[in-house]
């Protein structure tokens, strides 16, 4: 697998932006961010969103970050440090989409966005309010740069079951008209079972992206993971269809490096990148 270039060793390197929520079990959310754009060899800076209070076995509670701070968490480091991309997981409510959205725009912000619809975790327990997913179709949806929803989200931000290739086209169709310049639906084991099958629309055409399956219950934190690393190729200058090529290759090492961790779900794994 090639890499993105490291920096040179005193040299700044390039930013990105993780405007998530923290999972304490330290596999998915903020935490499975930074470690895929550092080890990526990208200075990762943070935008808080929500505590969660969780372990491998699911989210017992979390605790949002006031609206404002979160809005001023991003202008600190946008206006300092500066970023060359950015992406957003975990927004839990309706006031903090309002208010990511508003600070995007306030700071004139041009560089990529890849907005991740985490509405639940793996186990099913919510990490958005319902009420908030016309915030984040109306208001995030349209400066995103790419969205990377998976088949639960898909369902519930536009309605359509993805069961079959046509209706993966139809839900990306949908999911553009939204307003992001391009939509990533996430396909899990649609056409085949040791396959994953992602489907990129831009409004014109289709680019498809198969990768082998991997058999691991592991696999806490791959859709942040993912969204990540394609952030990270953005932050490079990478096309689109480049990077999530990148970050589907990136996600399957994760995951075949995946590990077992308390008595629920382990996390896929950036720690391969650091050698044996
Ligand atoms: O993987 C989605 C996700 C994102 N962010 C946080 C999470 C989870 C899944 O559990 O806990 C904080």
């Amino acid at each position: 697998m090639s890499f993105l270039p490291l920096p040179q060793p005193a040299a700044t390197p390039l930013r990105v932006l993780t405007i998530a929520g923290s999972d304490s079990g330290g596999g998915a959310g903020i935490q499975a961010d930074m470690r895929t754009i550092s080890l990526l060899g990208v200075h990762a800076c943070v935008a808080v969103t929500a505590v969660t209070v969780q372990n491998t076995l699911g989210v017992k509670s979390f605790h949002e970050v006031p609206d404002d701070v979160v809005a001023g968490q991003i202008e600190a480091v946008v206006t300092d440090i500066g970023i060359q991309a950015a992406k957003t997981g975990m927004l839990a409510s309706s006031a903090i989409i309002g208010a990511v959205a508003r600070t995007w725009r306030q700071l004139e912000l041009t560089v990529p966005l890849v907005v991740d619809p985490v509405c639940a975790s793996m186990h099913g327990d919510p990490l958005l309010a319902g009420s908030a997913l016309d915030s984040l179709r109306k208001q995030l949806f349209p400066l995103a740069t790419l969205v990377t929803p998976n088949l639960d989200e898909v369902r519930l931000l536009v309605d359509i079951d993805v069961v079959d290739p046509e209706s993966q086209r139809a839900a990306a169709k949908a999911l553009h008209a939204l307003g992001p310049a391009w939509a990533l639906v996430k396909g899990g084991h649609l056409r085949s079972s040791d396959r994953s099958c992602d489907l990129l629309y831009d409004g014109a055409d289709f680019y498809e992206f198969d990768t082998p399956r991997l058999p691991t219950g592991d696999d806490h934190g791959g859709g942040d993971t993912l969204a990540s690393a394609v952030a990270c190729a953005l932050a490079h200058g990478y096309s689109v269809p480049d990077a999530v090529a990148f970050g589907k290759r990136w996600v399957t090492e994760c995951l075949r490096a995946a590990y077992p961790l308390g008595g629920g779900h382990g996390p896929v794994s950036a720690l391969f990148r650091l050698g044996s």
